[in-house]
């Protein structure tokens, strides 16, 4: 083969070199293997293209999908496209990533449908690459939710955090606590409609992850963020505390204050708290974490932890130490927002988000560092970069300002272990998060993920040194994902920095 351009990849690969010209697709070519990734694959194109490939047991297709340990890291895969396809996945995921790379190689030109001959070899370098989506600012049903797993999966994402509790609505049903959807999911911010998953909503998102190897990672937030809980069951929950920039941006918004059993509809934050000393929120959150735990087959539960400005401190410490403490008990890796990190005594093990900024703040670094004194680790969403809810331009119609304005150059331009004085091995990767304040249909949430998610795709995947792992490269190759996305309905932001391309 002869190595001369940069391939059209997001996130960029260990190792990528282009060979010469493409080779056809067409309705004769033939699929083999028996792995799911395999009917992915045909699915994916005939979706694109329109021409459907057969999956065949003759070992001389024209696309081989197989499984070798021994060709990379987990997650890995080895790719070449010459006159064959050959994907050799690490396992099954590192597979489905071989097949992810494949699709971003097909091509329309005006010979028809082809792949760009290729030889790629690649692993991630951080096991964790996270997205986050608040369905409960404002809800979104399990079909947004798996087009939202379908879109990040095909960047390499492997987990899914689901913000399922807030001020504003409870998200998942829970039997022994049942008037949570019964009384706190029928609003969203701003008074637009709410909604929950039943048990078997949340188990079908469970299950569509997996297919595509992403864990799920369910949120309810705690103890601050819980004035829903308290429409429910008013004796979980004390009365709202009101504080100065909550009252200001209440006026500047024109939203109504926080009232004690009645549906809270405005965005902001700090004013509730569960009751700390009071035995029931113990055996309500032991419930909670417990029918979570029993339909989440992945490691964690994550348990909030972020601006209780109204809890004493003393009592705030009380409380992360108990409710991770559950969180084990349950048999789950305990995740809190870093403010939890300020409490002595969380469970050993707990993971941390960081979510202060690319220099820290305040406190935010040693609640940070103190997860990994606990023999926690990290999860870096530094805020004023990784923030999908920021706006993209001071004009941009939707999302926030808070943390920064963050245009795609500066969501690709950090790194994450520059940021907190902790050991490499501490971090475990990024997660993106987008908060849903402003976001009220999906196409909304879609304009402010993408394209910016696949800057924190490439920030988690792919090799601080590979040649190609910078903003000059990524900015084209990125440009190169429009049709993909406009094939897929993925309704992008068309951001100017970025050359589009048709085809
Ligand atoms: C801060 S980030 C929050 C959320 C808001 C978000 C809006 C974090 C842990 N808490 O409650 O939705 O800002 O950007």
């Amino acid at each position: 083969m002869v190595f001369t351009h940069s391939l059209p990849l997001v996130p960029a690969p260990v190792s990528a070199a282009a060979g010469e010209g493409r080779m056809p697709i067409t309705a004769t070519t033939r699929v083999h293997g028996s792995s799911p990734a395999s009917a992915q694959l045909i699915d994916a194109v005939a979706r694109r293209s329109g021409i459907r490939l057969s999956l065949v047991t003759t070992a001389d297709a024209e696309i081989e999908l197989r499984i070798d340990p021994t060709v990379a890291a987990a997650e890995g895969y080895t790719l070449t496209v010459d006159d064959r396809v050959v994907i050799v996945g690490a396992d099954e995921a590192g597979l489905f990533y071989g097949v992810q790379t494949l699709l971003q190689l097909l091509r329309e030109d005006e010979s028809g449908w082809g792949l760009l001959r290729a030889e790629v070899r690649d692993a991630p370098r951080f096991p964790r690459r996270g997205v986050m989506l608040d369905v409960a600012r404002h809800f979104f049903g399990v079909d947004d939710v798996k087009k939202f797993i379908d879109s990040t999966s095909a960047l390499k994402f492997n987990h899914l955090h689901l913000h399922l509790s807030d001020d504003q609505g409870w998200r998942v049903h829970i039997d022994s606590w049942p008037l949570l959807t019964e009384r706190s999911s029928a609003t969203s911010a701003g008074g637009d409609p709410g909604g929950f998953y039943s048990k078997d909503d949340y188990r079908e998102i469970v299950a569509y992850a997996a297919a595509r190897h992403v864990i799920v990672i369910p949120e309810i937030d705690l103890p601050g963020h819980t004035h829903a809980i308290g429409v429910a069951y008013p004796e979980l929950v004390e009365a709202p505390v009101m504080n100065d920039g909550l009252i200001s941006e209440s006026a500047r918004l024109g939203q109504p204050l926080p009232v004690a059993g009645e549906t809270y509809l405005g965005w902001g934050v700090g004013h509730s708290s569960v009751r700390i000393h009071e035995e029931r929120t113990y055996d309500f959150v032991r419930d909670v974490v417990r029918e979570l735990a029993e339909m989440t087959p992945g490691p964690y539960i994550h348990i909030g932890g972020d601006e209780s400005l109204g809890t004493p401190q003393a009592d705030f410490d009380l409380f992360a130490e108990r409710a991770t403490a559950i969180v084990v008990e349950a048999g789950k890796t305990p995740v809190a927002w870093h403010e939890m990190g300020s409490a002595a005594n969380i469970a050993e093990g707990t993971v941390g988000q960081y979510w202060g900024k690319t220099v820290p703040e305040g406190t935010h670094a040693e609640e940070g560092k103190h997860f990994v004194e606990r023999g926690g680790a990290l999860i870096m969403s530094a805020a004023n970069v990784t923030y999908l809810d920021m706006k993209y331009s001071e004009d941009f119609p939707l999302g926030l300002t808070w943390a920064a304005i963050i245009d795609v150059r500066t969501a690709y331009e950090w790194e994450p272990t520059a940021v907190l004085d902790v050991p490499d091995s501490a971090i475990l990767g990024v997660e993106a998060p987008l908060w849903s304040e402003t976001t009220r249909t999906f196409g909304d949430v879609e304009r402010l993920v993408f394209p910016r998610a696949a800057a924190q795709a490439e920030v988690g995947w792919s090799p601080k040194s590979a040649p190609e792992r910078n903003w000059e490269s990524f900015r084209s190759r990125l440009g190169a994902l429009a049709p993909l996305w406009k094939a897929e309905g993925v309704d992008f932001h068309p951001a100017d920095e970025i050359p589009w391309s048709e085809r």
